[in-house]
């Protein structure tokens, strides 16, 4: 009886989750309302941030995503049978198909977590070969599980055969490589039985509620304390009607936490306003450092961003974060794929952070391990169009992605012309004049030469880049276009040899 009322719970769960998460499309175009509101609270740090925390985070362009915990010994199955959820959800398996006493199993998997080829320092090499320059680690997922030996709850890694913090291991390898790390931290807690998702009604609800905020508060005080090298939390689970009521406890709680860890940054989706509005408050701020709504998903016009700093974090299974044991089931995104999702984000100004979920024993999948690899190389010869780079003001570029540093402009080009020609389309009205072309990776230089196409009343010129018909490129390729200030004079441009 009490199985399949926890598994009616956890389907409603699921549900009621995936409706909040839609009824309010954050993503997309948005429109801010005509009329302002007085808000109590909204954002903490109005307008964008210009510290130099926030300018690094701006600059990151790749990062790593690793959910792990316990689900990873599942894989996605038991016993040859694949669950129906997302791999990191497996908890919540019910059904037919679902194990006998599943919840029951799953609870006590704690107790064989004994990671033995975990290597910190290994994982943190592989990120740095591949280009990350951030990493967000799971803490804590929905499950309540803690990969650090949290002193709040006997559901950590202290209590499993391993015994070692995981975290501090994973804070430690990848700050030494120069990656930053970010704790994710699941505010939804399965394993503590003052979490609830409806709004407490009672005075003992309300007391058991409070009892779960203040949980909530000591563990992440703990982890700002015993990390202080981390640089900000991604939050995750804050859609729940509980969390959203208690909106006056998470203002002060974020107000706390930013004083106690300054330069600290929280994106989004951490807390709502007193109207109960998600990541935009009710005049159509952002709350928080930045948008945190693009989750498998990306913009597709740059206008819907509104000039907020953004990341777009990517499964490489079509979903599924935890570690999925068997890939032949599905599409997995390929390096080109996902060297393309890079280059749109970077080129809408955002982050693209790709996740990984390593197994139990602490491998990587063989198919992560290979993708690193390849996007790795690619970065070692183009990361310059990725690193440190802004949104270029120009009409998208059929070619492939427009970014650019200072006085110069990258064009990464996944459709090669058929004529070998790449024409870049430049506003008459343009300060930022090109005035040469090379092949980033080579540093070929390129016949570059103006053109005025006569379209009528056109208000662009155009500048035809050449690609040597003999050079052959397997992968996308970055075309590095150095400008200067000026304005477009037609008739000097004709002439010049550029
Ligand atoms: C959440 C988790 O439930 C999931 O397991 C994973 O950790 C992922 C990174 O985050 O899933 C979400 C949360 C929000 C949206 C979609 C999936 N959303 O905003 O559309």
């Amino acid at each position: 009886m009490k199985k399949t009322v926890n598994s009616i719970a956890a389907i409603l769960l699921l549900i009621s989750s995936c409706i909040d998460m839609h009824a309010q499309s954050w993503t997309g175009p948005k429109e801010k309302p005509k009329e302002r509101v007085d808000l109590k609270y909204g954002p903490l740090n109005p307008g964008k941030r210009t510290d130099a925390d926030m300018q690094r985070f701006r600059e990151y362009g790749l990062g790593q995503f690793i959910h792990w915990g316990v689900y990873a010994i599942a894989g996605g199955e038991w016993n040859g049978v694949k669950a129906p959820t997302a791999s990191e959800w497996i908890r919540v398996w019910s059904g037919n198909t679902a194990p006998p006493n599943w919840q029951q199993t799953y609870d006590n998997l704690y107790k064989q977590f004994n990671p033995k080829n975990f290597d910190a320092k290994r994982w943190a090499r592989q990120a740095k070969q591949m280009g990350a320059r951030y990493m967000i680690i799971t803490t804590k997922h929905h499950d309540g599980f803690c990969l650090w030996p949290s002193k709040y709850t006997g559901y950590t890694i202290a209590q499993t055969p391993y015994k070692k913090d995981i975290v501090k291991q994973l804070v430690d390898a990848y700050t030494a490589e120069g990656i930053d790390v970010y704790l994710y931290f699941s505010i939804i807690d399965w394993n503590n039985k003052d979490y609830r998702t409806s709004a407490p009604q009672t005075e003992q609800e309300k007391e058991s509620y409070n009892r779960f905020l203040t949980f909530t508060r000591n563990q992440l005080f703990e982890l700002i304390n015993n990390y202080p090298k981390m640089k900000g939390f991604w939050f995750d689970g804050t859609w729940d009607k509980s969390w959203i009521g208690a909106y006056q406890y998470t203002y002060q709680l974020e107000k706390d936490l930013r004083a106690a860890h300054p330069g600290l940054i929280i994106g989004s989706r951490f807390r709502n306003d007193e109207h109960g509005k998600r990541h935009f408050d009710s005049n159509g701020d952002l709350l928080g450092d930045y948008e945190q709504g693009w989750e498998r998903k990306l913009p597709a016009k740059y206008e819907w961003l509104n000039g907020n700093d953004w990341d777009c974090v990517m499964t490489i299974p079509p979903n599924g974060w935890g570690y999925i044991k068997d890939w032949s089931q599905f599409y997995t995104k390929t390096s080109y794929d996902l060297i393309d999702m890079l280059m749109q984000s970077v080129s809408m100004g955002g982050n693209f952070v790709l996740n990984f979920g390593p197994d139990g024993n602490g491998q990587m999948h063989t198919g992560e391990d290979k993708l690193a690899e390849e996007i790795g190389d690619w970065m070692k010869w183009n990361s310059e169009a990725v690193y440190g780079v802004t949104h270029a003001p120009l009409e998208p570029s059929p070619y492939g992605y427009y970014t650019q540093k200072g006085n110069t402009l990258y064009l990464t080009v996944f459709n090669r012309p058929v004529n070998n020609q790449i024409r870049i389309k430049i506003p008459r009205a343009a300060t930022q004049i090109p005035t040469g072309a090379s092949l980033l990776a080579s540093k070929t230089p390129l016949k570059m030469k103006f053109t005025d196409i006569g379209i009528d009343l056109d208000k662009n010129v155009y500048f035809d880049i050449s690609i040597p018909a003999d050079f052959i490129s397997k992968d996308p390729f970055v075309i590095k276009v150095d400008t200067k200030t000026g304005k477009i004079n037609t008739k000097e441009l004709e002439k010049a040899h550029m």
